[in-house]
């Protein structure tokens, strides 16, 4: 590989265009502050990457407050909560008619695009087949080095923000003994697959069964994305259609709902279930944000919600800091974010070990039973579960003008 000696200046270098890397860049631009984003992979890579599908109600105004709200708002489905499956008995969630706001149903790689279309279209810098290979932070000024085309380029910023996702490179910056990482891991992967069949309910539904957890839920009207509970480091080679449709309907059997539709499945994969916090997500000049700092259990879709969030609030930070020499709220980047990303946990670990079987012992299941049952007859409970899944505040408590 040639090595070059470019040189390119800008104000925020922006590590990874997932949805917290994106975000964050079309924040920047309506303050006027500049951003070069670099991405590892292919445009097409990114965009047809199948993940996260349920936004979150704040999540859905801020996509319409930046102006990527159209086609979401035409394509999105808007669910007002969603079903609980449990000794065959279905139970309905309604946390909109309890709380107003909604949940989209829209899937993550939808989005991506629409952002990615929207920063091409802005003539700003969005570099993609660049891999970051490092980061360097000075009191006075950042710089990352990237490959792009054969080339080395090194991108002088006064901030980087760490949208690299779980595996990427900024949180590695940080020096082993400075970072606090907290984490968890449960002995069970989700595996993930999209059918041509159409929905058995009309919003997304949990099914606890002694066998595992199964989730059923949808892309459009004609299309469902469905989940297994299977214990981890399964191989996907172990996963016939036949077997995966066997054990969905096993799981999801009703005495209340017409049998599930089996049909053609275009996309299987396998996710491990990990709770990830790492709480130092700043370091001098270098910024986490999204999956980079902090990674949920799928069960109960938080994780590009929280990208956003922290996209969000890094924005109003950088903007205080540009336009009124505010420094203190990027002093206090993590801990504004924290008490939100520590309640996404709370819930997704909430969720997680009700709904899946994780131990043989008889009072465990009793136990996920009454819980289930909580939910599915008090009010109070459906209010706190509903408070969360539909979307605490992103954190911004400031103003400046
Ligand atoms: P991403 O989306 O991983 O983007 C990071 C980007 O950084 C790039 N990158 C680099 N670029 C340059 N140089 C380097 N050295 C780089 N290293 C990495 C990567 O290529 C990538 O493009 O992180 P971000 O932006 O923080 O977004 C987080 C979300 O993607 C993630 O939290 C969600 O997908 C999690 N998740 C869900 N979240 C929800 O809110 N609702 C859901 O319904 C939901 N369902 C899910 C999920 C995740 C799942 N999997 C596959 C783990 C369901 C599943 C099955
Ligand atoms: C999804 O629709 O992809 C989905 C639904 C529920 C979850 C996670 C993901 O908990």
């Amino acid at each position: 590989m040639r090595t070059g000696n470019h040189h390119v200046r800008t104000q925020i270098a922006i590590i990874g265009a997932g949805p917290a890397g994106l975000t964050l860049a079309r924040l920047l631009h309506l303050q006027g502050i500049s951003s070069v984003v670099i991405e590892s992979r292919s445009r097409e890579h990114v965009e047809s990457r199948t993940r996260a599908g349920i936004l979150e109600q704040p999540t859905v105004d801020l996509m319409a407050e930046i102006g990527v709200g159209d086609r979401l708002r035409r394509e999105g489905l808007r669910h007002n909560g969603f079903y609980v499956r449990f000794d065959r008995t279905t139970h309905h969630l309604d946390f909109n008619r309890l709380l107003g706001g909604q949940a989209t149903v829209y899937g993550q790689q939808e989005l991506v695009k629409d952002l990615i279309e929207q920063r091409v279209d802005s003539g700003e810098p969005l570099y993609f087949n660049s891999p970051v290979t490092a980061v360097h932070t000075g009191s006075d000024e950042a710089m990352v080095t990237f490959e792009h085309a054969g080339s080395s380029v090194e991108l002088h910023a006064d901030f980087v923000a760490g949208c690299d996702g779980f595996h990427g490179i900024s949180r590695t910056h940080i020096p082993e003994d400075r970072r606090n990482e907290l984490s968890r891991t449960y002995p069970v992967a989700w595996l993930g697959i999209l059918a041509r069949t159409t929905p058995t309910v009309p919003e997304g539904m949990y099914c606890a069964h002694p066998n595992g957890l199964s989730v059923h839920s949808m892309r459009g009207t004609r299309i469902t994305r469905q989940y297994l509970q299977v214990p981890a480091g399964t191989s996907l080679e172990d996963w016939s259609d036949s077997r995966i449709w066997d054990e969905l309907a096993t799981r999801s059997a009703s005495d209340d709902y017409p049998e599930l539709e089996r049909g053609e499945i275009f996309d299987k994969s396998l996710a491990t279930l990990r709770s990830v916090v790492c709480e130092t997500m700043q370091h001098g000049r270098l910024f986490l944000l999204g999956d980079s700092a902090h990674i949920v259990p799928p069960t109960g879709a938080k994780g590009l919600n929280l990208a956003v969030s922290d996209a969000c609030t890094l924005s109003h930070a950088l903007g205080g800091y540009y336009t009124a020499g505010v420094r203190e709220h990027l002093d206090n980047y993590s801990e504004t974010c924290l008490p939100r990303i520590w309640a996404a946990q709370h819930f997704s670990s909430t969720l997680t070990t009700t709904l899946h079987a994780l131990s043989d012992d008889p009072m465990e299941w009793r136990l996920r039973q009454a819980r289930l049952r909580r939910w599915s007859g008090s009010e109070a409970e459906q209010r706190a579960l509903g408070e969360v899944y539909l979307g605490l505040p992103f954190p911004k408590p400031w103003h400046y003008s």
